[in-house]
């Protein structure tokens, strides 16, 4: 029944800042994905006859994939598949089932906020047994064994029923068909009050919740009507469609503009939100104020003592380097650990093993905490309503609270994307080159006071990431950082953060990118953005 089939390596498949994303077609190529399934496998150890988590976000190329993965599995040695109905399970419920079940670790198909389609995108990453993604030592693994890889092996098992909920042999090995909702639902439970949330969708609180047809429709049905009493229509565009209904599944102010229109309206709910493609980032507005990312993450952790999962406080705070320094502001008053890593929440999986922090976050709009080990965008969002249930305040009246407490940090991202790979990297090339010259000098009248190219120390392990992104950083706190993405799979992206901080509450009110337009020019005179990209705007501001 098993088959070892001969292969000749792939020289493109070196996972990104999440997993390994290309477009389907390059999928597509014959034996694409089980070279990078093999590889895999090949770079693991001590699997046999354990159990692996399947799962993906439902786009385009997932039931296939998934098949294709569960097979050789069994040709491999695995004792057991887990495995969502209908192939879905959201990248914070994989994560959860890993650790629930104590799997050995787990495959994810998504290529989370990208588009989805024949022509779109695609993408496979591996968890490992605490649920959280492959370190890069790992991933670092997984590459070279791409690279010379020969062969690989498959169990002819015909096709699987992924539809139907229950247990079946195949090739020797156990599959499993779970509900990809009941047990992350289950965890919700047990994290925040639910008896509150009722009380207060009972009481009228009104609520946009838009799964943008990605992976979490179905979890947000069952949680927040089902469960949590949330009037029939709360949850928006939930029936997950492997095209994402032709829309970017990527909550931010561009491709969820529709939610931002309805929270600034004139009739907006009392509260917004959005989830990704794979349903671990999230999107927060409140009537009539749209809440950073960055902001996001300092509000929940001042605030994640009022839910019943995090009453005895948190350990620490971790956030991504480009990430906005508004929640070391928080940890510093809580008293306890910061930490700042690498953007990807790869980087963030030690330190929750660990117990050094309890909350994370990446100003992309990934908050999470050591509930999984991945950001979670339900999660998020369940939190922030505990919070208003509990101060019976409104996201507004939170924000602005904060604000006034612990000062602002104007933020934004600008995105310049799909910019030609050579122009992108002789971008970051000459920047890196200037980065020791420009620690004295001033721009627009601001004086440089460091700059360098970030490298993290891991506390944990003691390893060594560099060349995660470039910094500039002023006297007085303000910042720019340069960075190339990770995860996009046509041209390069370059990725702009600026950041600045007012202590001064009549000032909290400005139009962000006017604040920070100083900064803005700061960033263009110094990597020469325009010229190296020819583009005179970015594609996306967020
Ligand atoms: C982006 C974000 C990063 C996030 C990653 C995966 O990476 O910036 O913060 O962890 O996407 O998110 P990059 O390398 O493109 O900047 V998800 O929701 O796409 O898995
Ligand atoms: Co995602």
């Amino acid at each position: 029944m098993i088959r070892t089939v001969a292969t000749k390596p792939y020289s493109d498949q070196k996972p990104g800042t999440s997993g390994l994303r290309k477009k389907v077609p390059v999928f597509q190529q014959e034996h694409y994905a089980e070279n990078f399934i093999q590889s895999i496998f090949d770079a693991l150890d001590g699997f046999k006859g354990k159990t692996l988590v399947i799962g993906g976000d439902g786009r385009f190329y997932n039931r296939e994939v998934i098949q294709t993965a569960i097979a050789m599995a069994a040709a491999n040695g695995f004792g057991k598949v887990m495995v969502g109905q209908g192939g879905i399970l959201s990248t914070p419920a994989a994560s959860h089932v890993i650790r629930k079940y104590k799997a050995f670790g787990g495959i994810i198909l998504s290529a989370s906020h990208n588009p989805g389609g024949p022509h779109e995108d695609f993408g496979i990453k591996y968890n490992a047994g605490n649920g959280g993604p492959a370190p890069e030592k790992l991933t670092d693994a997984i590459f070279a064994k791409t690279k010379v890889i020969s062969s690989f092996k498959i169990a002819d098992i015909g096709t699987v029923d992924l539809d139907t909920i229950g247990t079946v042999e195949a090739g020797g090995m156990t599959v499993e068909v779970i509900d990809p909702v009941a047990d992350y639902a289950e965890l919700m439970e047990s994290l925040f009050d639910f008896d509150a949330l009722r009380a207060l969708f009972k009481s009228g609180f009104r609520m946009r919740f838009d799964a943008m047809h990605a992976v979490t429709g179905p979890y947000a049905k069952e949680i927040l009507e089902n469960r949590l009493g949330a009037p029939n229509g709360t949850a928006r565009n939930f029936i997950p469609l492997p095209d994402f209904g032709g829309h970017h599944p990527d909550p931010n102010l561009v491709h969820a503009k529709h939610l931002y229109d309805e929270m600034m309206g004139p009739d907006a709910p009392d509260f917004g939100a959005a989830s990704d493609g794979d349903g671990d980032r999230n999107l927060i507005i409140g009537k009539g104020i749209f809440v950073t990312p960055s902001d996001s993450v300092a509000m929940l952790a001042a605030n994640a003592h009022l839910a019943p999962g995090y009453k005895a406080g948190l350990k620490g705070i971790a956030r991504s380097m480009p990430t906005s320094g508004a929640a070391d502001r928080v940890a510093e008053k809580l008293g306890i650990g910061i930490y700042e890593t690498p953007t990807g929440w790869k980087f963030f999986g030690n330190l929750l093993d660990a117990d050094m922090a309890t909350i994370c976050g990446e100003e992309s709009a990934g908050t999470g905490s050591n509930h999984v080990r991945e950001k979670d965008g339900l999660w998020a969002v369940l939190l922030w309503l505990n919070i208003l249930a509990a101060r019976g305040e409104s996201a507004k009246q939170i924000v602005t609270e904060h604000w006034a407490a612990y000062g602002r940090n104007y933020y934004s991202r600008h995105d310049y994307e799909e910019v030609e790979t050579d122009r992108a990297n002789a971008l970051v090339d000459e920047l890196r080159a200037k980065l020791a010259s420009l620690p004295g000098t001033s721009v627009r009248g601001m004086k440089i006071a460091s700059a360098d190219d970030f490298a993290y120390h891991d506390p944990v392990d003691g390893s060594i990431a560099k060349n995660q992104g470039i910094r500039v950083l002023f006297e007085g706190g303000s910042r720019v950082v340069f960075r190339l993405s990770g995860t996009g799979t046509s041209g390069a992206t370059l990725r702009v953060y600026i950041e600045r901080y007012e202590p001064d509450k009549s000032r909290h009110d400005l139009d962000t990118q006017e604040a920070l337009a100083d900064l803005i020019a700061a960033a263009d005179d110094i990597a020469g953005i325009r010229s190296h990209t020819g583009r005179a705007k970015p594609s996306v501001i967020t």
